[in-house]
């Protein structure tokens, strides 16, 4: 049966948390290899972090990096007025100003500046360990997966998400999980690693807090290998400021989610509008047949108007099974396209 175009799931590699870095502030070589992580070339990897106003913590997260052996460490600042900009670079960050606007905008930019082996995408805002590093980057270097999740939910420090903003998440890692037909648990987590070619395979065009959204969903239609390992989400620091609007950016998000399925899980994308329009087809012609069964009354527009739903709710059915089947044709010539090719 096809993965993607039936409700059924299939999951992700999740990497168990027996190989976490817990409590360690800083890992030498020999705790790496003790807890069974592989040790790479920290030159081989660029760190991307997309910035605005994150002044009161952005210091401690390049500083972070930094002290773990990462050269590379690339600032994607959205014209901050606190300063950021000039707090990463004096931490010994690469700084560069996004040149639109949006953190969607500004990851696109980052990736396209990266050239580095593994590129691993992090909030600026302090709420990520930079010693969990390699619990991100290990899948990677093994070659078990092309792009790796921290998974917020691993460890979740007590207040680090609101009440409104877990369950919201929950919500949105189901809804994905029913649209793509793969389980996540952490669809909208800002810690991520990818190897080069992962990161050369995405097509983005989200501007704004629906790149993470679109990233995972190239991932699954590009037939990249996901993992999700287990991580640490700390509270924002007091005093600075998300720039995340629950309902805006969520309802946004959920949208994104839906549009993009269109071509990957037609039946689920054309079924829900059918479903919609056939049911208030169907309330419509239960209101005009009890009105006429009752006192002979009758509503000619409105049968009009009932039989337009209930066809095009059909037709919209249709339409999904028919785009079903191409896509599930899609996918066979790319699943024999990458089998030759390897
Ligand atoms: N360059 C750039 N970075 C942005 C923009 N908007 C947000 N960011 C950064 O993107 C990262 C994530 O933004 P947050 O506001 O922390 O959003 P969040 O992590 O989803 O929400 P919180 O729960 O508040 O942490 C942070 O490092 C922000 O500074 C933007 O327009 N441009
Ligand atoms: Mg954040």
């Amino acid at each position: 049966m096809d993965r993607i175009g039936t409700l059924f799931f299939s999951k992700a590699v999740r990497i168990p948390a027996s190989s976490r870095v817990d409590q360690q502030p800083i890992l030498t070589p020999r705790a790496y290899s003790s807890i069974g992580l592989s040790l790479l070339n920290r030159e081989d990897v660029c760190i991307l972090i997309p910035t605005l106003n994150e002044g009161g913590s952005i210091e401690a997260v390049v500083k972070g990096f930094l002290d773990l052996g990462f050269p590379h460490i690339l600032v994607v600042d959205g014209h901050s007025t606190d300063g950021t900009a000039d707090l990463a670079r004096r931490a010994g960050a690469e700084v560069i100003m996004q040149s639109g606007s949006g953190k969607g905008q500004a990851v696109k930019e980052a990736f396209d500046r990266a050239d580095s082996k593994y590129i691993v995408l992090v909030d600026g805002d302090g709420t990520y360990l930079p010693q969990e590093v390699d619990l991100l980057l290990d899948p990677l270097e093994k070659g078990v997966a092309d792009h790796v999740v921290g998974n917020r939910f691993g460890r979740l420090t007590g207040g680090a998400l609101k009440r409104f903003n877990l369950f919201g998440n929950r919500l949105i890692n189901l809804f994905f999980g029913m649209m793509y037909g793969v389980e996540l648990q952490d669809l909208l987590s800002g810690y991520r690693a990818f190897t080069q070619e992962g990161v050369r395979c995405l097509n983005l065009s989200m501007t704004g807090f629906e790149i993470e959204s679109e990233i995972t969903i190239e991932s699954v239609k590009k037939g990249l290998r996901i993992a999700e390992v287990p991580i640490t989400y700390l509270p924002r620091a007091g005093g600075t400021k998300t720039k995340l609007n629950p309902v805006r950016d969520g309802s946004k998000i959920v949208l994104t989610i839906y549009r993009m399925a269109k071509t990957q899980n037609p039946l689920f994308y054309f079924g829900l509008m059918g479903s919609i329009f056939g049911a208030a087809g169907f309330l419509m012609g239960v209101y005009v047949l009890m009105d006429w069964l009752s006192g002979r009354v009758e509503h000619l527009p409105l049968t009009i108007l009932t039989a337009i739903f209930i066809i095009v709710g059909f037709q919209l059915f249709i339409l999904g099974i028919q785009g079903d089947m191409m896509a599930s044709m899609h996918r066979e010539v790319l699943r024999e396209m990458r089998r030759k090719k390897r």
